[in-house]
């Protein structure tokens, strides 16, 4: 592929520099911005991953803020999962969905207090769906996108790096809770989340200014444990099931199309946008599900287009991520597959721009 050309309207993060350095070989561009693909290659920043600690600019992770006494009223219009028990310092994965109930993004929420939200948003344009929402529904409630960048710390390792830089108190936060903690004297929301099953942590930077600072900091700290600038990993994301928005799933698919399920509560989520569509899928069920797929054989090519998925000449799905992992000996892939076909085991044929070959639908994904 040709080189994209830079432009203002192709934002640069405050890590950018750091990602620079550190010889990025590859971006993509997600919300607007820039976010690294490769550093090496994808098989060798893979094996490091699951071996030691990279720190990864995840800057694209926009976060939109939602302050004032309506907060919590907006923040479960936009989701179906049920947010009345949740407190002040954890995270939650939320599906959010439109009206007839398709999937609009799948982002992080963030509860910073009772009336202060970040929704930690995949690659779609949320902020006007929800200021939309906001306006029409006249609440008392300010929306924007605040100057906040993720750097996420993945990795076995990311314990003892964190630790290093932020003191031991770091390693006491649970999965999906934040803490605030002090860095230069900036406080730094620090979550133990993200994109990656290797385990690790995700710290919302506020002020850009501080960005190299830290990103320097992780990596001085870090010399002695084999830190290496990284980004989220194809290969081990697929085999940990971790669905990617606008590649996996889009706004014709349901959560329940898309395994997220067991994150909604549509009965007790009252004032739902969407619930009422959603009731009628979650009691008959959904006709097509997100499911691991197994391509035996040589590595597939980049998948850049969903692949369709046949049984005989009938069309029973499509795979929409795809890549070799070496762990597994295996192509590992995500896929939507009809109910008629999804169960553990079945064989389909996959339509792959080289040509069709064998695909066997998996219960579970790897990780
Ligand atoms: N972290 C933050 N923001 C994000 C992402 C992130 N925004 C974009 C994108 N990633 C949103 N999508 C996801 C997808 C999966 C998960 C998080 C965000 C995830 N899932 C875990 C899993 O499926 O195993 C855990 C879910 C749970 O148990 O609650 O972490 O990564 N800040």
């Amino acid at each position: 592929m040709a080189l994209i050309s830079p432009s203002r309207r192709l934002r640069r993060t405050p890590f950018s520099e750091g990602v620079e350095a550190a010889g990025v070989k590859a971006y993509t561009v997600y919300n607007h911005m820039l976010l690294p693909t490769v550093f090496r290659s994808v098989q060798e920043d893979y094996h490091h991953l699951k071996q030691a600690v990279q720190v990864w600019d995840v800057a694209c992770e926009r976060q939109v803020e939602l302050r004032g006494p309506d907060a919590s009223r907006l923040m479960q219009l936009l989701t179906p999962r049920d947010m009345r028990g949740m407190l002040p310092g954890q995270c939650f994965y939320v599906p959010i969905v439109d009206e007839t109930g398709g999937m609009l993004n799948d982002p992080v929420a963030v509860k910073l207090a009772e009336d202060r939200w970040w929704i930690s948003i995949a690659d779609s344009d949320l902020l006007y769906w929800v200021k939309g929402l906001a306006y029409g529904y006249r609440l008392d409630v300010l929306i924007d996108e605040p100057d906040v960048s993720p750097l996420a710390v993945q990795g076995p390792r990311a314990d003892d790096l964190m630790a290093a830089v932020f003191g031991d108190q770091v390693g006491k936060i649970r999965f999906f809770r934040f803490a605030v903690m002090s860095f230069q004297g900036r406080d730094m929301v620090i979550a133990r989340s993200g994109y990656s099953k290797q385990g690790g942590f995700e710290i919302y930077v506020e002020g850009g200014d501080i960005g190299m600072p830290l990103w320097n900091a992780l990596m001085e700290a870090g010399r002695d444990m084999d830190v290496r600038a990284g980004c989220p990993n194809l290969i081990e994301r697929i085999e940990g099931g971790l669905l990617s928005y606008g590649n996996d799933m889009t706004d014709d698919n349901t959560p329940h199309e898309c395994g997220l399920g067991k994150f909604c509560n549509t009965q007790t989520a009252i004032g739902c946008i969407g619930r009422d569509a959603l009731l009628r899928v979650a009691k008959e069920g959904p006709v097509k599900q997100i499911r691991a797929i197994d391509i035996p054989g040589a590595p597939v090519p980049g998948c850049d287009r969903w692949w369709p998925l046949r049984a005989g000449d009938k069309t029973v799905g499509r795979v929409s991520s795809a890549a070799f992992s070496p762990d597994y000996d295996t192509n590992v892939a995500i896929g939507m597959v009809r109910m008629t076909h999804w169960d553990d085991g079945t064989e389909l044929t996959v339509e792959a721009p080289d040509g069709p070959r064998p695909a066997f639908v998996r219960e579970k994904f790897w990780i």
